[in-house]
């Protein structure tokens, strides 16, 4: 699209948002300033790369078998720097252990160590984009249905060593980077079939992430995962929201909202609010379930903008943590990326340009109609002009543009994966 006409367009939306009170300029900055923690599972349907790697486990699935996903760390670093090629603004990238450099060298789960991440780090550095980080507990010939809940202690203590390393690793990236690393804490512990002593896997786990969460590090903050259920492990997941709810506010750490990890009727957007009286922080992982827990690609749908005009209208874009969380197999993997990477940005930008101040007015004056009326004139005003313009300014493709890149890249690149 020709850059005059985006121009053009946007300074109709410019006034249009003045009028509401909406200084678009200043949402333009925020944007900028606005960083996704991009997954590294979707280039490699959650693969990574150790060399005795085995079959998927832990409840999660990726499904699909579109052809071309990276295959290796340099694959997937290229995958990686042609999405965020697509994508305006900077943004962060979201490791797994079992993502670092093994070079071939079996390192099982509770030996690993920043020197698998020195290339990561070096790489990071020189493309400008900071890393977070996650502890891998699931496939792995020691994670069944129990890892740090297991009441065998030999299997606990693996993978209490195995998270405590992840801490310290995160640490090391957190400081080479001189920005915080966010290290997810997401075990699958749970079991398929009627549980009777929940208790006791339950304390089993309190007692765990005690151990796991002692040691106090300047440049890593570790934020705990709920779930509501995994595949196989359908009717008790031992680290349920309730749990962590509790965990978290007690201990004064942050929580991952994922939202596929609640019942479907639930409202994520809601628990934005209350959860940030009482925990620090929140680290986000959008996704989209569709009938269960599938992280399909995130969309611009209802729950994933409320989502995010939660967190504006509380004021609390700076004590949330954006990664985004999905896997689909089934479809172009780099061209997934820069559909849910734009569609979170979006919401973002949405939520920001909405002309919150004069709907807060009416509603603690009790004009419910005039602030029922605001709220529908927002979902009709040109906040797409605003983000082609966004994409302009940033020297990425606009609107549909990216299609061709992407189909470019398919046909010189990852179509001739074997
Ligand atoms: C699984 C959790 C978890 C994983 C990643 C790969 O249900 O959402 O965050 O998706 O760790
Ligand atoms: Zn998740």
């Amino acid at each position: 699209m020709k850059d005059q006409l985006v121009h053009a367009a946007y300074q109709i939306a410019k006034e249009r948002y003045a009028a509401l009170g909406v200084d678009t300029e200043q949402v333009l900055r925020q944007m900028q300033d606005f960083h996704l923690s991009m997954h590294c599972w979707q280039a490699d349907d959650v693969c990574g790369f150790e060399p005795k790697a085995g079959a998927m486990s832990g409840g999660i699935q990726s499904t699909g078998n579109y052809p071309g996903k990276a295959r290796n760390i340099d694959e997937l670093r290229m995958d990686i720097l042609k999405a965020k090629s697509l994508i305006p603004g900077n943004h962060r990238l979201n490791l797994h252990e079992i993502y670092g450099e093994f070079n071939g060298k079996m390192i099982d789960r509770n030996e690993c160590d920043i020197n698998m991440f020195r290339g990561w780090i070096e790489w990071a550095r020189e493309h400008d984009t900071k890393l977070d980080f996650n502890s891998t507990n699931f496939s792995h010939p020691k994670s069944g249905n129990l890892t740090i809940s297991h009441p065998d202690k030999d299997i606990r203590d693996f993978w209490i060593e195995h998270m405590k390393r992840c801490r310290a690793i995160a640490n090391a990236i957190g400081e080479a980077q001189q920005d915080p690393c966010i290290i997810n804490l997401w075990i699958h512990d749970g079991s398929k079939d009627l549980t009777v002593d929940r208790l006791l896997y339950r304390s089993l786990l309190k007692e765990s992430l005690d151990e796991i969460l002692k040691e106090k590090y300047p440049w890593e903050k570790p934020s705990l995962e709920s779930k509501v259920f995994g595949i196989g492990l359908e009717t008790m997941t031992v680290g349920s929201n309730d749990f962590y709810t509790a965990y978290a506010s007690k201990n004064n750490v942050m929580i991952t909202l994922d939202t596929g990890h609640f019942h479907p009727t639930e409202s994520v957007a809601d628990k934005v609010s209350s959860m940030l009286l009482f925990v620090p922080e929140l680290m986000l992982h959008v996704s989209r379930p569709v009938r269960w827990d599938s992280d399909h690609v995130t969309i611009m749908d209802d729950p994933t903008l409320e989502l995010f005009q939660e967190i504006v209208r509380a004021g609390a874009t700076d004590r949330v943590h954006y990664g985004l969380d999905y896997f689909d197999g089934s479809i172009n993997r780099i061209g997934a990326y820069v559909i849910g990477s734009r569609a979170a940005q979006r919401c973002m930008l949405r939520a920001l340009l909405e002309p919150v101040k004069t709907i807060h007015t009416h509603e603690i004056a009790e004009r419910g109609f005039q602030k029922l009326a605001w709220m529908e004139e927002e979902k009709s005003l040109p906040w797409q002009a605003v983000y082609d313009e966004f994409c302009v300014r940033n020297n990425v493709p606009v609107g549909l543009d990216f299609i061709a890149e992407i189909e470019q890249y398919e046909k010189e690149i990852t179509s001739k994966r074997g």
